[in-house]
């Protein structure tokens, strides 16, 4: 190639490389394996795993290119058996592989920052639940309301919120540490004795979520799952307005002790009703 040719192919190269992201940004990018996040944090919890993804994809296929290009380039030859030009000290080229890493890394750092905080961002919220984890079950409150749910093992107790609403969790374990891990948020966090974790869920898209705990917690920590159903505001507010006018579940805290009675028989009594009804 002559040097003139070598400039314009080298130039198209760098224009390609430069305009990678803007092409990309146009067409639809996978998920990389993940959800997409039903709600306002979790989908820019997503975005920033496909900003990820992407910035990995680039790096690790450009770092494979040249690493194919010098196995094949300098490759051993039957009839060469010399070694190749030795160079070292391209003082341009060790400032650039050392700068350009680093600013991939602050970016990283920043956009991680950016959804981080909105992920723990707790304005005031429209809807409050407490929800407490036991061995091995949910129980889920609403502060003002006597909406009360609770089950263990194979019930699968469903917590019941609005869409499009800021709605604030209070998190507590009434004995060990257990996992409030609902997939399809983008979203897990501790439940731990003793410490009030609080979080803020606005979810867009109405719909029933599956749930579990994500931390191993003893003996039936495997059967410890529990749905989210979020609904349209006007339906939840009906079914709100519902629970607060049904008259059976005026004593709901006493209940709690009937619920942990009526577990699998293979749950040990004992531990279920000392720990359950917490
Ligand atoms: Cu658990």
């Amino acid at each position: 190639m002559k040097p003139a040719q070598q400039r314009r192919s080298r130039r198209r190269a760098i224009l390609l490389a430069l305009s990678a992201p803007l092409i990309l940004a146009g067409c639809q990018l996978p998920s990389f394996g993940a959800y997409g996040g039903v709600s306002k944090a979790g989908t820019d919890t997503f975005k920033l795993w496909q900003g990820f993804s992407v910035a990995a994809v680039i790096i690790g296929g450009f770092t494979f290119l040249l690493m194919i290009y010098v196995i094949v380039r300098y490759r051993a030859k039957k009839k060469d058996t010399s070694l190749p030009k030795q160079t070292q000290y391209n003082i341009p080229l060790e400032i650039l592989y050392t700068i350009v890493p680093i600013l991939v890394v602050i970016g990283l750092f920043a956009a991680t920052v950016v959804v981080e905080n909105k992920v723990v961002a707790n304005p005031t919220p429209q809807a409050t639940i407490n929800v407490t984890a036991f061995q091995w079950g949910w129980k889920f409150t609403y502060p003002g309301h006597k909406a009360y749910i609770v089950g263990q093992t194979t019930q699968t107790p469903t917590m019941v919120m609005p869409a499009d609403q800021d709605v604030r969790i209070n998190l507590r374990s009434a004995d060990v540490v257990h996992g409030f891990y609902v997939p399809r948020f983008n979203f897990s966090r501790y439940a731990q004795p003793g410490l009030l974790n609080v979080f803020t869920f606005n979810i867009t898209k109405p719909g029933l979520y599956k749930g579990q705990c994500a931390q191993l917690c003893g003996l039936y920590h495997s059967l410890m799952y529990f749905n989210v159903r979020v609904l349209p505001t006007d339906e939840y507010d009906a079914w709100m307005a519902k629970q607060d006018a049904n008259t059976s579940i005026v004593n709901a805290a006493a209940q709690s002790g009937a619920v942990a009675a009526q577990i699998s028989p293979r749950v040990p009594t004992n531990r279920a009703q000392s720990q359950g009804a917490n």
